[in-house]
């Protein structure tokens, strides 16, 4: 197992058994290491401050993939693969289910040079940006570096998780702050745009001192499955202003008369998509 020392380097060390058997470490983990004969072992894993769970796939056990997370990033690429709406929308209200702040990364910005590229990258920037459901979207390029000094600059002393579909470039992203890391990159397969799965494991990178991103493999992580459906309103910080204000106090904003956040969508304050990807969670809640 790789630790990173208070000074930032990498050191490959061992689990004591006891540790081992009682908490399993994840990435993102504090834990007390001594010097043994040589040897580097890892004597006890510190009190989490919030860890994040996937449910399994098969079983109703969760699994532990990071811990002590300050913030996801939801990083999505404009096109190659494609930008999916659904998928944005699900990893953020997945995380604010969490209570954990999201930011949205928009990558592969190298690769916008029509009008209909700049078009869906203002389209982003208005429903998901300050002006809309108020995330902050940083668009970078791995390619070229645009970008990416602001959103360090976002992400400073944070441990980040990244969410995205495969081949938006999580993993490049990682290498791109840090090129002397071995990680493996994915190639794209030409016919469908989609990449390969080359992440296999949640793997911790160093940025900086105090800045670590996780790049994690799987998306099951961020499902919104477990959600109930009166907390789901909860989860699109843009309604918070209009919830109380409906007729109804349990209203649930689908068709009851009298719906402030209904009428905040059709007036344009809450941007329609949003409004519609909220009656889809809840259509698929029931
Ligand atoms: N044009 C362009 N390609 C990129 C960019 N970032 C990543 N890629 C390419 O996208 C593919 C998938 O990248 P990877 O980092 O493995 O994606 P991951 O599955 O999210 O980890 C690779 O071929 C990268 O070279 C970018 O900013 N611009
Ligand atoms: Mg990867
Ligand atoms: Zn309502």
């Amino acid at each position: 197992m790789l630790i990173i020392d208070e000074e930032g380097n990498e050191i490959s060390a061992i689990t004591a058994g006891r540790v081992y058997h009682g908490m399993k470490p994840v990435p993102g983990d504090h834990a007390y290491a001594l010097l043994i004969d040589d040897q580097v072992v890892v004597e006890k894993i510190l009190p989490r401050n919030g860890i994040l769970q996937r449910p399994s796939p098969l079983g109703r056990s969760t699994q532990i993939i990071a811990a002590n997370v300050d913030r996801v990033l939801v990083l999505v690429s404009l096109k190659n693969p494609q930008f999916k709406a659904g998928f944005v929308n699900r990893a953020l209200v997945s995380a604010e289910w969490r209570k954990l702040p999201a930011t949205i990364v928009l990558n592969k910005m190298d690769l916008c040079t029509d009008d209909a590229d700049r078009s869906l990258r203002d389209k982003i920037l208005a429903v998901y940006g300050h002006g809309g459901a108020g995330y902050s979207v940083f668009p970078v390029s791995c390619e070229t570096g645009s970008g990416t000094d602001l959103l360090l600059q976002h992400i400073k002393g944070a441990t980040v998780v990244m969410t995205g579909p495969s081949g938006s470039g999580k993993t490049s992203l990682a290498k791109y702050y840090n090129p002397s890391l071995d990680l493996k990159i994915g190639g794209l397969n030409p016919k469908t745009s989609k990449g390969k799965h080359t992440t296999v494991s949640a793997r911790l990178v160093l940025l900086e001192k105090k800045t670590t991103l996780i790049d994690t493999p799987g998306l099951r992580m961020f499902s919104i499955e477990n959600i109930p459906e009166n907390e789901l309103q909860f989860c699109f910080p843009e309604f918070l202003p209009f919830i109380g204000k409906c007729r109804f106090r349990d209203c649930i904003h689908m068709s009851e008369p009298g719906c402030a956040v209904k009428s905040a969508s059709e007036n344009g304050t809450i941007h329609m998509d949003r409004y519609n990807a909220y009656r889809k969670f809840i259509e698929e809640a029931e």
